[in-house]
């Protein structure tokens, strides 16, 4: 674990893994690429470059998920802040914290000081929107985590504060299977006391077409941020996958009512991951399975959260119900 202090500028950043992967996380590698069909787990795009390609797809032009969250937190904040009061933000995959100052600047304009708690796997991109944020905000005091959710909600330091609220933005619960999500709000249950809130945001069932020019932006930035998780993987594990080999393509799974998006073989080839002592073989044609992106309906997500003390206390959504925002309290 690496501790960089400062203490006078009052921002603190721990890497929690210090970027060495657990037992769990080579499994994870070794299993998706050895089950039929094959899958990467969708932490993998966010190496620094990853990060930045992701930033450019929330400014697309097809992919309206940032756009109309940005403007519901933009309505919404000052009521979120009244509602809750002054409390401790722990925030889940907090990236550039770019909509967050949204919710951000409401709390800091309470004059009282507070904490906010990214968490984020990587570590570039939350270094340096800790002091970007640290050189905005008067009042606050910053605690970056560097790992992920899992690792990070095991080790959250006790609240600074009377109440806390952990924030999810983004509809990154999409990249969660069901049951993922079940153990993820279980977790978030077991780290909130009765009181305290969570506040998520979610991507909502719409035409398939609008949801596949998202995914499939004409620019190809989201076909550079799908090549690039091979690249990452090279670096972690000593591959050799070689990207112009695979293209990306993204469709919406009707049943499941998910995107998911793949990387294609071009050909039949073989790839070697040398850390994980791995060989892999690819068909033509043969894809991987980078992400999947699942897209809610508001009612069934609100019995969800229900269903594990998440009481929603009120929700906001734009004029074409493409998004919405909902903030529960723990029961
Ligand atoms: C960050 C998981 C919410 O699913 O829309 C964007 C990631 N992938 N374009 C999403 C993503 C391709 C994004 N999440």
């Amino acid at each position: 674990m690496m501790l960089i202090t400062n203490q006078e500028t009052k921002i603190n950043i721990k890497y929690l893994e210090n970027l060495s992967f657990t037992k769990d996380e080579v499994k994870e590698v070794m299993e998706g690429l050895t089950s039929i069909p094959k899958s990467l787990p969708p932490k993998y795009f966010y190496d620094a470059l990853g990060s930045e390609l992701f930033e450019k797809i929330c400014n697309l032009p097809e992919y309206y998920p940032t756009r109309t969250e940005t403007a519901i937190l933009t309505n919404a904040s000052k009521e979120i802040v009244e509602i809750t009061g002054i409390c401790e933000l722990v925030e889940l995959g907090s990236g550039s914290s770019t909509k967050t100052r949204l919710l951000l600047s409401a709390y800091d304009s309470l004059g009282k000081p507070w904490q906010y708690i990214p968490i984020d796997v990587s570590g570039e991109i939350l270094k340096n929107s800790a002091l970007q944020l640290h050189q905005q905000y008067n009042n606050l005091s910053i605690l970056g985590l560097v790992g992920t959710y899992e690792q990070a909600l095991w080790q959250l330091p006790p609240s600074c504060l009377p109440q806390r609220m952990i924030i999810f933005l983004g509809s990154t619960l999409g990249n969660f299977t069901y049951e993922q999500s079940d153990d993820l709000f279980n977790e978030v249950r077991d780290i909130l006391t009765v009181g305290d809130y969570f506040l998520l945001g979610i991507d909502l069932q719409k035409p398939a077409d609008i949801l596949e020019n998202a995914y499939n932006d004409s620019q190809g930035v989201t076909a550079a941020f799908n090549l690039n998780m091979l690249s990452h993987l090279n670096r972690c594990f000593d591959g050799n996958f070689d990207i112009n080999l695979f293209k990306h393509q993204a469709i919406y799974n009707q049943e499941k009512t998910q995107i998911e998006m793949y990387l294609y073989a071009q050909k039949s080839h073989n790839v070697r991951l040398n850390k994980l002592d791995l060989d892999v073989s690819f068909q033509e044609n043969e894809p991987i399975l980078t992400e999947i992106s699942r897209k809610f309906n508001l009612t069934q997500m609100q019995d969800f959260l229900a269903s594990h003390k998440l009481k929603s206390v009120k929700y906001w959504t734009d004029e074409n119900k493409y998004f919405a925002l909902i903030l529960t309290q723990l029961i």
